[in-house]
């Protein structure tokens, strides 16, 4: 049987790529990984012979192609199912925090964006910016307070949800945003993970580097 394949970007700044890789990690997936550095000469045409859609991730298994992080995540999750949390309003709440963060969150994503072995940018607090953050943290410690006896995730064991959040984690410390101490606590969760750690690593080790992402919070 041939390995499924999943396509990512560089991962020192593709936040979608990072979620996926997560889970298949975490589940411990014996997987192919093509990375395409994003924006560099062919690298569209690289991501169509995949994908129509010419994003990434891609996820390859057999001949099902998946091509987003979500999707990719709940096609995971009907073979794992314990990438969701078991109880039922856990798992609603998962999947309804989960979707928030892939749909909205346009002025993080637009003005912080994933660079994981970046340190010490700063930017200034938009009010739009402001209420991104403050609706991340406002989650976080609603599951935290709810779910805080089942482990150190959102949902006490690790799930999607925190896969979707890792790369947010990881905005915060390159950006050193100012957060509460529940958030500080689940960032560290997140930041000392075997997983995130490798991602970060390995980011750390690439050597394209994206300008217009490198000019944002220098001093
Ligand atoms: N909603 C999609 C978003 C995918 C996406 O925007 N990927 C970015 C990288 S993180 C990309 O492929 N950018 C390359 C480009 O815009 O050409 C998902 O969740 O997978």
């Amino acid at each position: 049987m041939t390995k499924p394949i999943l396509v990512i970007g560089n991962k020192n700044y593709s936040s979608w790529s990072m979620r996926p890789w997560l889970a298949l990690r975490h589940l411990k997936i014996d997987f192919e990984e093509i990375r395409v550095p994003l924006f560099t000469h062919g690298y569209k045409e690289q991501l169509h012979a995949y994908s129509s859609a010419g994003l990434v991730p891609i996820y390859r298994d057999g001949d099902i192609t998946i091509w987003d992080s979500l999707a990719i995540l709940e096609y995971l999750a009907e073979r794992h199912p314990q990438l969701w949390p078991r109880a039922r309003g856990a798992r609603a709440m998962a999947r309804a925090v989960s979707a928030e963060m892939h749909a909205g969150f346009q002025a993080l994503r637009a003005r912080l964006p994933l660079n994981c072995r970046a340190r010490g940018r700063h930017i200034a607090i938009t009010d739009d910016l402001g209420k991104d953050i403050s609706r991340i943290e406002e989650i976080w410690e609603q599951c935290r307070e709810r779910y805080r006896s089942g482990g150190p995730w959102l949902f006490g064991g690790i799930s999607i949800a925190d896969m979707m959040f890792a790369p947010v984690a990881s905005r915060f410390v390159t950006y050193g945003v100012a957060v509460g101490d529940t958030a500080r606590e689940y960032i560290e969760t997140v930041m000392e993970d075997v997983n995130v750690a490798l991602w970060t690593t390995q980011a750390a080790a690439e050597e394209e580097t994206i300008g217009a992402y490198e000019n944002i919070g220098k001093s």
